[in-house]
């Protein structure tokens, strides 16, 4: 059997332990943490969350903490999205970029207080980013990690587990709004998001030493609803449309060629991180944008490894940077990152592994 050894570089979740139990079989590393990917049966996973309710250890989602009197100056520098409207009990999915427009983390940001702040990360460092941009900003504002550790509640069915476990207050929740709460006196904030589009819930554990008793009581919760294990499912996100920071984009991507330009406001102060770059690279107008690919072939052909070439008359046009089966379309998806030049309707060539050339056909995002 193989076994991991947490370390210091390799923090082990507080619902590690459950996790292990249930019989985790397949997992990644993500912000130096180990991230549950499958029980073992992948496509039990895929439908639970598509039918049911599943419960996801995601405590990878580690929490940069702004707190002080300039927090929310630094949570608007550190962010191209208007913040000036945000709201206590409020999240937002806030892109964020550096100095050249080139998106850096996607986090979702939650306002606890007027000076206190969590930036719910993507897979890079953004406590050293943070610390670096306030000391250079001269800002009055303290950078931590806290103890918090997101379990995610997935599914139609989840709002009918999270509800039996806090009360019918969750379900007037809007999407991304949060309230602090605890349960058997487990601290806790309740939110409505998590990275599927099948509703539901995260619940952020607020004292480490308690995730084996918080995952018991969701189990339980869970139990006359059939809540599965499993962990974010490809399938269903690439389905969704959803991205993946760090996936889908590169160390040259912004948030434009991404779909995220929905999230940058060019009117923000000067003094916003990328701004000038972003309204830059807006003015010249986009020269790569994200599609989705539909692919030829009947039996699943995922991603080998990272990027795969895309090709138009043997010319390189553009990179596919996701693919997975898709159990409700019955075919190969996968996302597109290519020139404007290309568009919805064209017909592509993909450099697949050993050489295979498979074709594709570009389309609308979301699929589904
Ligand atoms: N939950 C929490 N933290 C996270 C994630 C999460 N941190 C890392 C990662 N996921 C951040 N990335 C995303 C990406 C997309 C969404 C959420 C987090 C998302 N997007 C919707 C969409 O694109 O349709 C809605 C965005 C909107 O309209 O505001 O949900 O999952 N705690």
């Amino acid at each position: 059997m193989f076994q991991v050894f947490p370390t210091a570089r390799l923090r082990p979740s507080p619902f590690f332990n459950s996790v292990m139990a249930e019989g985790c079989t397949s997992a990644s590393i993500y912000n130096r943490m180990i991230l549950p990917a499958s029980f073992g049966d992948k496509e039990k996973e895929y439908w639970d969350l598509i039918n049911g309710v599943v419960m996801w250890d995601v405590g990878v989602e580690r929490q940069v903490q702004l707190e002080g009197p300039d927090a929310s100056k630094l949570a608007q520098i550190l962010s191209p999205r208007d913040l000036s409207k945000c709201k206590i009990g409020q999240g937002k999915y806030v892109p964020m970029c550096n100095h050249d427009g080139i998106l850096i983390n996607d986090p979702i940001m939650l306002k606890l207080r007027d000076d206190l702040y969590w930036f719910s990360i993507a897979d890079s460092d953004i406590w050293f980013w943070a610390r670096a941009i306030a000391a250079e900003r001269g800002l009055n504002v303290t950078i931590s990690e806290p103890d918090v550790s997101p379990l995610a509640v997935q599914g139609p069915k989840a709002p009918a587990v999270v509800s039996s476990i806090f009360g019918d207050w969750v379900h007037d929740l809007k999407y991304f709004w949060f309230s602090e709460t605890e349960i058997n006196g487990i601290p806790v904030a309740v939110q409505r998001s998590g990275w599927s589009k099948q509703g539901g819930f995260e619940i952020y554990l607020q004292d480490g030493t308690r995730g084996d008793e918080l995952w018991s009581i969701v189990k339980e919760a869970g139990q006359p609803y059939a809540i599965g294990n499993g962990g974010p499912t490809s399938p269903e996100r690439t389905e969704s449309g959803l991205v993946s920071c760090g996936s889908d984009s590169d160390d040259t991507t912004n948030p434009f060629e991404v779909r995220l330009g929905k999230y940058i406001d060019l009117d923000v102060a000067d003094d916003v991180v990328g701004i000038k770059a972003l309204r830059l690279i807006k003015a010249q107008g986009p020269k790569r944008h994200q599609l989705g690919l539909a692919l030829e072939g009947n039996i699943a052909d995922p991603l080998s490894f990272h990027w795969e070439d895309i090709l138009v008359d043997g010319k390189k046009v553009g990179d596919m940077t996701q693919c997975v089966w898709s159990p409700r379309l019955k075919r190969n998806i996968g996302y597109a990152l290519i020139s404007c030049s290309c568009k919805v309707g064209d017909s592509v060539t993909l450099l697949r592994s050993a050489g295979r050339e498979i074709k594709a056909s570009l389309v609308d995002l979301p699929f589904l």
